[in-house]
């Protein structure tokens, strides 16, 4: 039997004339930025954007990939690989390939040992850390974007501040080693799905500094940048449908770290960094003094839709996000949820709204995504705040409508309440699983149950949780999911506009 062979170093050369490959002498590159998270998300985006930057401009930006909680198999497959690995673009049925050549060394805690990871982030030229590890990962209350200090990790790395396993811990202690001999400093640039995620990244790297030691938390505050970026490009988990796409794609070579996303991509980054930075504005990033107004719009609109369209569709029994697309009904109420509920919210200036959310639409319309509503739903309790929440608190204070932001979090708590419109379980993956599972258990499956949800301040505040119109709203609309179903509700919901 033929053996099938894996991307690498010796395989570049056999690959179809229609893929990417890096051109650049990779030698010359030097790891200046660790990054931790090295999931989907990273290798389309980030690492597109370096990989560019070194085709097109010279740069010797390269990156060590780390995954410290999950994500072994990636690193290792990188390694064997001579950290080489395929993204591509899949516009509709029209699929294109680039091998990306910028990492340059990849680590995980579990097998290489965290003190190997603190040794690279501490290596002097190391300029940036660079971090998508989900929303989980930071260890925070999305309510009051603080360090949840009863966090297992976050308890752990009290214990043992040296050999730490959570984000916030392995940041403190690199800092406190380079700290300590005497070198300088490095950015801290969080690319999750957070309003203000530099923010948040500078709350718990802050807080657990000083919690050890206020002296290296005093010196953190003067010397470490915490940049806030808004992120996006839709890249879906990697299925084995997706390997198989990509090693098509790759003439018959195998590629097991090979992803897939849509070809839209965007980056903007706040400029704030202490010790240098690639210049990202040549491969299309935009570097402003403020990147909420944009983290916001992205937030509310994509995110914000897309979590709609998961719960209600999920709950109707659409599986992918263009499914729900084929509903014109659902199409409506997010074209509503984004425009009437989101958009009015927004502070940004000299964007089209009405043409972004336009654009939105048309990128869920990309049959060859098959983005999982299921994926989407996941770590609600995580996702709500930024993506409907702060938009139902500007509404509250304004007097003005918000039915389907309303209907999006009843769906979130149906959801929650692991049965689908078709009586099936439902697997709900959420840090606060076990809380959430026994706050439903001990409701009955009407009023009482929205009140039980909504009695997580930490995800709800205690503003929301205790007002009463808020209450209500989410309360009807919940009531009508269970009576009539999300389908139905959708649709006599859209009547109405
Ligand atoms: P993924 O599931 O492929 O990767 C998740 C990464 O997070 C892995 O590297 C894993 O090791 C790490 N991780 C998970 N839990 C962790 C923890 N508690 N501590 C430390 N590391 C942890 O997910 P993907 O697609 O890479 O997305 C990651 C994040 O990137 C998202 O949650 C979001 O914030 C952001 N993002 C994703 C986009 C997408 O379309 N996939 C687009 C825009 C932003
Ligand atoms: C999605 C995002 O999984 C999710 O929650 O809403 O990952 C979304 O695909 C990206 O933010 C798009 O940039």
């Amino acid at each position: 039997m033929e053996k099938i062979m894996k991307l690498s170093n010796q395989t570049l050369s056999q690959l179809p004339e229609a893929v990417v490959v890096p051109n650049y002498d990779r030698n010359q590159l030097k790891t200046k930025i660790v990054h931790l998270g090295f999931g989907a998300f990273h290798r389309a985006h980030q690492a597109i954007f370096a990989d560019i930057l070194a085709t097109e401009h010279g740069s010797d930006w390269g990156y060590c990939e780390v995954n410290l909680i999950g994500g072994e198999k990636q690193i290792s497959d990188l390694k064997e690989q001579n950290y080489l690995f395929s993204v591509c673009e899949m516009s509709y049925d029209n699929w294109s390939t680039r091998v990306v050549g910028v990492a340059k060394e990849a680590l995980h805690a579990d097998i290489d040992g965290i003190a190997k990871i603190l040794e690279v982030m501490t290596r002097p030229e190391i300029a940036i850390i660079s971090i998508t590890v989900t929303e989980k990962g930071y260890c925070y209350l999305p309510a009051t974007a603080s360090i949840d200090i009863n966090n297992v990790l976050i308890q752990h790395d009290l214990d043992n501040p040296t050999n730490p396993k959570s984000v916030p811990g392995v940041i403190v202690e690199a800092l406190r080693i380079r700290k300590e001999k005497g070198s300088k400093p490095f950015s801290v640039m969080s690319c999750d799905n957070m309003p203000e995620n530099g923010h948040v990244t500078r709350n718990v790297v802050l807080a657990l500094a000083k919690i050890r030691d206020a002296n290296l938390s005093q010196w953190i505050e003067e010397n470490v940048s915490f940049p806030s970026t808004m992120v996006d490009r839709i890249v879906p988990a990697v299925t084995p449908d997706t390997i198989a796409k990509i090693q098509n794609q790759l003439g018959g070579i195998e590629d097991p770290a090979g992803v897939a996303g849509e070809p839209f991509k965007q980056w903007v980054i706040e400029d704030n960094f202490v010790a240098g930075r690639p210049e990202w504005q040549k491969a299309g990033a935009e570097l402003v003094n403020d990147v909420l107004p944009y983290e916001e719009m992205k937030l509310r609109m994509l995110n914000g839709s897309h979590s709609f369209f998961a719960y209600l569709g999920y709950l109707a029994g659409y599986l992918h996000i263009d499914e729900c697309m084929q509903d014109p009904y659902y199409v409506k109420a997010a074209r509503h949820l984004m425009l009437q509920e989101q958009a009015t919210t927004l502070r940004v200036k000299g964007v089209d709204l009405s043409v972004y959310a336009d654009s939105l639409l048309d990128r869920y319309r990309n049959t060859g995504l098959k983005h999982r509503t299921w994926q989407i739903a996941m770590d609600g309790t995580l996702k709500l705040p930024q993506r409907m929440l702060d938009s139902v608190r500007y509404h509250l204070a304004n007097n003005t409508p918000f039915d389907c932001l309303a209907l999006g979090i009843a769906a979130w708590m149906r959801y929650v309440s692991g049965i689908d419109d078709n009586g099936k379980d439902i697997e709900v993956s959420d840090p606060s699983a076990e809380q959430l599972k026994e706050l439903v258990s001990n409701s009955p499956d009407n009023q009482e149950r929205v009140k039980a949800l909504l009695s997580l301040t930490h995800v709800f505040g205690t503003d929301l949780s205790n007002d009463q119109y808020f209450i209500d709203q989410v309360t009807n609309a919940y009531l009508s999911l269970r009576d009539k179903g999300a389908k139905q509700t959708v649709e006599q919901l859209v009547h109405l506009f």
